[in-house]
């Protein structure tokens, strides 16, 4: 039953329906299927069968933004959702936002969710913010996570100048720096000495839990 809903949440992406894609939403929410599995074994493998057909030519972007936005408007029917079981006491503040030159929100917002649904206080500056906003943005909330996404091999560089503008401001041994984003890897946040690195959404929470508590 639950198979049958993701598989069609994952086509109505890749058909790029929103209309079809809100329906199925609340038809989660109603069936009372969990709104996590549905985003990442529906939504998510839709988006990125779309991202494939982008790759090899078949789809072009307006395909990928008809296909995006059927993702984000089944998303703004499940986040609630996410949000239901959050704790009152707050683990730590965080900053996120996608990096300068990149306009990819889904993920960074999922994120965002994921770890406000898991008590951090978050505040989320957007997309294509310069390392300037990420810096600032830490000043003014006295917030102890960074969290940078970046969605293009051409925008990873950002979460470089992050890092580097952090430590020029002198808050650089205040906070911790948590990369991620399709193209982005350990590896590649060891190199721009970033201190976690998460996958996804979960993952993210797992280690902004672990930064935290070093
Ligand atoms: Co774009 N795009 N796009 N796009 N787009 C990609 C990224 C691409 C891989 C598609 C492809 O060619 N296969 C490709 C990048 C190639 C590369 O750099 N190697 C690409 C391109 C080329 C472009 C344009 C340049 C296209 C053009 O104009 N010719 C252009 C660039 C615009 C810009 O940013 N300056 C562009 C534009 C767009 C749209 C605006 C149309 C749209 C975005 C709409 C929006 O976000 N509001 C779009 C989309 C939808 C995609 C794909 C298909 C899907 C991205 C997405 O939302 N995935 C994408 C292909 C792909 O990724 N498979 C593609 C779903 C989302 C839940 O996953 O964002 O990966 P994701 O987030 C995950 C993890 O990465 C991780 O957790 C999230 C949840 O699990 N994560 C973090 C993300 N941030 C994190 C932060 C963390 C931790 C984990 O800590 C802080």
């Amino acid at each position: 039953m639950s198979e049958e809903l993701f598989k069609k949440l994952s086509q109505a992406v890749i058909d790029g329906e929103p209309e079809e894609a809100e329906e199925l939403a609340i038809k989660v929410l109603a069936q009372g299927v969990d709104p996590l599995t549905s985003i990442n074994q529906g939504l998510k493998v839709g988006m990125e069968r779309v991202g494939e057909l982008f790759a090899s030519g078949e789809y072009y972007l307006p395909d990928l933004i008809i296909g995006a936005e059927a993702m984000k408007v089944a998303l703004a029917v499940l986040e609630p959702a996410l949000m239901a079981g959050q704790q009152r006491d707050v683990i730590a503040r965080v900053v996120i936002g996608t990096v300068e030159g990149d306009l990819h929100d889904i993920g960074k917002t999922l994120v965002a969710t994921m770890l406000a649904a898991n008590g951090f206080q978050v505040t989320d500056i957007g997309v294509d913010q310069p390392a300037s906003e990420f810096v600032a943005a830490v000043e003014e909330t006295k917030s102890t996570l960074v969290g940078t996404s970046a969605l293009l091999t051409t925008t990873m560089l950002q979460q470089k100048k992050i890092v580097e503008a952090l430590e020029e401001s002198g808050l650089r041994d205040k906070v911790k720096v948590i990369v991620g984003g399709a193209p982005v890897t350990q590896a590649w946040a060891e190199e721009i000495k970033a201190d976690g690195f998460a996958e996804d959404a979960i993952a993210a929470v797992e280690e902004a839990k672990r930064l935290v508590a070093e």
